[in-house]
């Protein structure tokens, strides 16, 4: 029996190419905030695709910020916040989306487009993922038991004033590791301008830390989840949405722990949290396979359902559960709007000054 050169060719060509599939299948690589998805959404990503998915988690912006400087993270998707976005775009960190490969950018939402082009000009390089604001998570039985009834728990005076914080070390406080966030949150209290960029604006910051200090537990951007819902402690200024599903936790355990979220009335940070592409990026197109499967309006809407942060996708309106869609907390009124302030980002000596009031805060010297 012969066989013609080019069948020969063609059946050595196909077994090379199914060797070379087994051998190294194709994988995305991502790496976003913990506790910031429904998982399942992982496994359908790799049925939908047949990519393997890595799937990695952070809290802190300052950590992927070193990791996205320093260069060969090897991710495919990141989601530093827009403030860290703008800076790092800056810096030479991302690489620019191939919006062809991105059909469900027609599902974003324009009035969230608006306010994330300010950290990243005609959305070149980022998409949003979810958004939200920083605020404080609170046991509200035990607080009131506490302070009394008449507990400020719609103030900053709540965890700013110290007599407030003496008491309340007893049930446990925690704060955000996030000094972009959190001195912000401290200079807006004493009337100063919260995206201050001024060295000695900043450094009143410290007036209002130092004061409290002795009574913060700690300064941790994912352990006050649980610590919240399973009574460890009883505060904690933390993300909108973490709070929300801390007061969802401690409903499942029926533990008696009652959680709310607060947008203090002297006003909270708004943040955007957008998913970018590094410039070194192992596999650029299957990250934009990835991006436009989070653009998927049902998929989106999952996403928020599960963690209780809103998104930039107006076409998954329509699958948000009521109490998502219809909470202030998460989709803010105009009221609410008003009542939030954003930030920009410092630039490196600035931030320089910033990393250091932080590290004296935190260490209490
Ligand atoms: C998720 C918190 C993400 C919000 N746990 C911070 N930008």
């Amino acid at each position: 029996m012969t066989k013609t050169p080019m069948t020969t060719l063609a059946s050595l060509t196909a077994s090379a190419a199914l060797l070379a599939t087994m051998a190294a299948a194709e994988e995305v690589r991502v790496y976003n905030w913990s506790d910031y998805i429904d998982e399942s959404l992982l496994e359908k990503f790799e049925q939908e695709t047949g990519i393997d998915l890595i799937y990695d988690v952070f809290d802190s912006n300052e950590l992927l910020e070193t990791k996205m400087l320093a260069g060969n993270s090897g991710y495919d998707v990141v989601v530093p916040t827009g403030t860290f976005l703008q800076r790092q775009i800056a810096a030479g960190a991302f690489q620019k989306l191939d919006k062809e490969q991105l059909p469900n950018l027609d599902n974003m939402w324009d009035t969230i487009e608006e306010r994330t082009a300010k950290y990243d000009p005609g959305n070149e390089y980022a998409i949003n993922y979810l958004w939200g604001t920083t605020g404080i998570g609170v046991n509200v039985p035990k607080v009131k038991e506490l302070l009394g009834e008449d507990a400020p728990l719609d103030s900053w005076d709540l965890v700013f004033k110290p007599e407030n914080m003496e008491k309340l070390a007893e049930c446990g406080v925690h704060f955000l590791d996030a000094p972009a966030e959190m001195l912000p949150a401290a200079l807006n209290y004493i009337g100063e301008d919260p995206d201050s960029h001024d060295p000695d604006v900043i450094a009143k910051a410290e007036e209002v830390y130092a004061p409290i200090r002795p009574y913060i537990q700690k300064f941790h951007s994912s352990e006050y989840i649980n610590a919240l819902a399973n009574g460890e402690i009883c505060v904690a200024v933390g993300w909108s949405g973490d709070v929300l599903q801390a007061r969802d936790r401690a409903a499942e355990a029926d533990n008696g722990v009652e959680v709310a979220y607060i947008i203090p009335k002297e006003g909270a940070q708004m943040w955007f949290d957008q998913m970018a592409i590094p410039v070194d990026a192992p596999n650029p197109e299957g990250a934009m396979k990835f991006l436009n499967f989070i653009m998927d309006p049902e998929n989106m809407a999952a996403a928020s359902n599960y963690v209780y942060y809103a998104n930039g996708n107006k076409a998954s309106q329509e699958f948000l559960n009521e109490d998502v869609i219809g909470d202030t907390a998460i989709y803010p009124d105009e009221e609410t709007l008003d009542n939030t302030y954003t930030t920009t980002p410092y630039d490196p000596k600035v931030q320089r000054v910033v990393t250091r009031l932080w590290t004296s805060i935190k260490s209490g010297t």
